[in-house]
């Protein structure tokens, strides 16, 4: 091993453990040699087919086309619930945890397969069916997790849109989606504040006349208002529902759900995933990564708006049989001990939260951990962004008592499921790395040329050849997602992050090489926030780029330039900041602004975003070479009104 600090496996959980690292090695060798092998196995192995695939797998990167188990039926509720029931039908399948700690709700297998059914009849008898788009803009309630597998159910396609999203960015995705139907609650709950989810919604149907029908779940029961043609209640609408549905039964090429996400130009994308490949990616890695026993309480805090709370609360999780935990409030509340109440509430052994949260809970002081008992838990997690060597050890010695392998996930929405991340009862862990590849994942790393670089070293992450969950395109546009993953690097897909490979062969995530920043786990285009900003009709330019922010990652630095003859002031600050958070969401306030009399630009007019990421991060040692600006100037004016001194 190298000279990085290494945490051996527990002997407590080698044993047991569903993988040892010699049959890693074994696995992982067959997975890249035989993948038409390799992958039948596990998809016999893993999930209930109607009928059996023609081709197991067949890609084609340098022309966009993936295909896994395509002419293969099956129904991902099926394998989520219906082959559950006989053996499991009275277990557990969803802890709810509401907002306040008093508040929560098991769902046997059973019951939530009678929900299911009844939702999926109640869409269809309002005209819904296979192929036809389903957005789902609700809080942490296990309608949400019923919602998907009713779509899923009755082959329509969801698209979830996280509630901390404004009207503007719903209306956006229902428009882009042609998402005819839209499913909320009346309000949503988080910390003890009222979210207005239902007059959100009404906002951004303003301008969707597409939109027949809102299904409506009651939440608080706070006032909203009601229209009579178009708005349904849940409630109502399933009572009338028989529990009698059978299973659409899918190609497993079919589409499963669009998830928007940012890229770093234009509008979000609509990642659009399949039925049988992306189920076979989730329910494998849930296994492996989590090492999940039957029987065990597995907590994910993701929220289902984003790709962790579909793959990993919802689809994996369920499609193993497992008890999964849907946590509807926030870390601290009612005080900074929450998870830990919670973890020791409903005995979680597996805890999967984001480096974000470590953070802030790390700052609240060690008492709020170690009152609590914690002895149920066996493995945690970190996904969204590079956990930080203090925070992991923070996590790893106050919250795990040492004797918790912290597994680091490494993926992205497009990837559907985990890429790169240790199996906790095979591999030795390091502070900071996401270790080594997944069964079928085949790593590079490409110098800007494409060249790769083979052993130690540094460069762009690149995945050479299609896995099962690998997005399947972009909704309504194949030619941007070519464009967007696999043009850069023939052959391969682009991932966007940079990475560094060890001695060891383990993995270092270093962070986005292109202009996405990473806001508290949460992705976020530097152009959305832009566009955002140049909307004030003061405001003649704007440029957004990350910078190091003590909790939450990397903080929102936006350079303003005014048009001529407006003057910088504290109100207009705010007034831009309101704009940003009506345009998007609160995820996508600017925690600094900066108002530049001008930004600095190549001859040819491009700005110079490196310069400015330098200014933002106080690296004011490194700006590199400005003599190609077209006013060079520019630079020292930036540096004296520098909005972080
Ligand atoms: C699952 C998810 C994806 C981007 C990804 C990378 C960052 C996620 C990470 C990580 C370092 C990890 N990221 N997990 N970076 N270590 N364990 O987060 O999906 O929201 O699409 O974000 O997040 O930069 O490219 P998504």
């Amino acid at each position: 091993m190298s000279e990085d600090k290494v945490y051996p496996v527990p002997e407590s959980i080698k044993q047991g453990a569903h993988i040892s690292f010699e049959q890693y090695q074994q696995m992982y060798e067959r997975s890249l040699k035989d993948p038409e092998g390799f992958w039948s196995e596990q998809a016999d192995k893993f999930l209930d087919w109607f009928s059996k695939w023609g081709t197991t797998c067949e890609w084609d990167l340098s022309k966009g086309d993936i295909r896994f188990f395509a002419g293969g039926k099956l129904n991902v509720a099926y394998n989520c619930l219906d082959r559950h029931l006989e053996s499991r039908g009275d277990q557990t399948a969803i802890i709810w945890e509401g907002d306040e700690p008093d508040q929560d709700e098991s769902i046997t297998y059973r019951d939530l397969h009678e929900r299911v059914c009844r939702f999926a009849n109640a869409m269809k008898a309002r005209g819904v069916k296979k192929g036809d788009r389903v957005c789902i803009y609700l809080p942490m309630i296990p309608e949400a997790a019923v919602a998907m597998l009713a779509c899923a159910r009755i082959g329509a396609v969801h698209s979830i849109v996280f509630g901390g999203f404004s009207p503007e960015a719903l209306r956006d995705r229902i428009i882009d989606a042609d998402a005819e139907v839209v499913i909320t609650s009346d309000e949503g709950v988080r910390g003890g504040r009222a979210i207005p989810l239902k007059g959100n919604t009404d906002k951004a149907l303003e301008g969707c006349p597409n939109v027949k029908t809102v299904f409506v779940v009651q939440r608080t029961g706070g006032n909203i208002n009601w229209n009579d043609g178009r708005d349904v209640w849940y409630h109502d609408a399933c009572a009338e529902a028989s529990t009698d549905c059978p299973p659409e039964h899918m190609d497993a090429e079919d589409p499963l759900f669009i998830l928007y996400t940012s890229g770093s130009t234009g509008k979000p994308k609509g990642v659009q995933h399949s039925t049988g490949g992306y189920l076979l990616g989730t329910a494998m890695t849930h296994k492996y990564v989590f090492d999940y026993q039957e029987g065990e309480v597995y907590w994910c805090t993701a929220d289902v708006g984003w790709v962790t709370g579909h793959s990993y609360i919802v689809y994996g999780p369920l499609a193993n049989g497992a008890k999964t935990l849907m946590f509807e409030g926030v870390p601290t509340y009612p005080d900074a001990g929450r998870f830990w109440q919670v973890v020791d509430k409903h005995n979680v052994a597996i805890f999967y939260t984001a480096p974000t949260a470590v953070r802030a809970l790390m700052g609240q002081g060690d008492e709020h951990v170690t009152n609590t008992s914690r002895k149920s838990l066996r493995i945690l997690g970190s996904v969204g962004e590079p956990i930080n060597p203090e925070a992991w050890e923070w996590y790893y010695r106050v919250v795990g008592e040492e004797r918790c392998p912290i597994v680091d996930t490494w993926w992205q929405t497009e990837t559907g499921s985990i890429l790169i991340a240790p199996l906790p009862g095979a591999m030795d862990l390091k502070p900071g790395s996401a270790t080594l590849p997944f069964f079928g994942v085949e790593p590079q790393l490409v110098d800007d040329k494409g060249n790769v670089i083979e052993g130690e070293g540094k460069g762009n992450l690149v995945i050479n050849r299609a896995w099962p969950s690998m997005m399947r395109t972009i909704y309504g546009d194949h030619e941007r997602f070519f464009n967007t993953y696999l043009a850069a690097y023939p052959g391969k897909y682009f991932t966007g992050d940079g990475a560094r490979r060890d001695a060891d062969g383990y993995y270092w995530i270093t962070g986005r090489v292109d202009d996405v920043i990473n806001v508290s786990g949460h992705r976020m285009g530097t152009a959305e926030v832009e566009s955002a900003l140049v909307l004030h009709d003061k405001v003649s330019e704007a440029a957004v780029v990350g910078y190091p922010h003590d909790v939450k990652g990397q903080g929102i630095y936006a350079y303003v330039t005014l048009m001529a003859g407006e003057e910088p002031s504290e109100d207009l600050k705010k007034e831009l900041v309101k704009l940003c958070i009506d345009e998007i969401g609160p995820i996508a306030k600017p925690d600094l602004i900066q108002f530049a009399p001008s930004l600095p630009k190549t001859r040819s007019g491009k700005i110079m975003r490196r310069i400015l990421r330098k200014v933002a991060s106080n690296e004011l040692d490194s700006l590199g070479d400005t003599s190609t600006l077209a006013d060079p100037s520019v630079v020292d004016t930036l540096i004296e009104d520098r909005a972080n001194k």
